[in-house]
């Protein structure tokens, strides 16, 4: 009972309409090994009350603990072939490669993230990069989200040089 307590204080404070227009899960996917099917993490994807949409992406991937994983989004949420299905990094903006946050990147170089001794790593991303307007160039849903199992270098083109595709799931709306 105690845990519900505050969130429901700082609605009051925060007035009620804000709240239930705040964080509301409107997209989601599941990440499974490509060898294997096996499950490896999740995406869950929110509305922010400024517009803006936030990604929190959690990795549990114990076969690679104590390394990096890099993970973008890729062009179709066609995870077949070992993740090659999913083809290239998706690019609604045609920008180069490159780190989250850069001068220049795809609307989906995540980039890399760190797991740790148990292989648990995890990453929360705010942006107006993305949508989920059917329609709109910049609607993420259907898209894939693939695992390197490799660093991102953040400069080679077109792909950061990430290494195999060790993990791949697609991005679903939740209506
Ligand atoms: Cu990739
Ligand atoms: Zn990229």
């Amino acid at each position: 009972m105690k845990k519900y307590l505050i969130p429901l204080a700082l609605c009051f404070v925060m007035a009620w309409s804000a709240c239930n227009k705040a964080d509301k899960e409107i997209a989601q996917a599941t990440l499974s090994t490509t060898a294997d099917n096996q499950p490896i993490g999740t995406a869950k994807f929110y509305s922010l009350a400024d517009g803006k949409i936030k990604m929190d992406l959690e990795i549990n991937y114990p076969a690679r603990a104590d390394s990096n994983v890099a993970v973008h989004f890729h062009e179709h949420g066609d995870c077949g072939n070992m993740g090659e299905n999913t083809h290239g990094h998706w690019n609604p903006t045609n920008e180069m490669h490159g780190k989250w946050g850069s001068a220049a990147y795809h609307s989906g170089d995540i980039g890399n993230i760190k797991l740790d001794a148990k292989g648990h790593g995890s990453i929360s991303v705010s942006t107006d990069r993305w949508s989920v307007k059917e329609g709109d160039v910049k609607n993420i849903v259907g898209r894939g989200i693939i695992v390197h199992g490799g660093t991102d270098d953040y400069t080679t083109q077109p792909t950061g040089n990430s290494g195999p595709r060790v993990g791949c799931g697609v991005i679903e709306a939740i209506k």
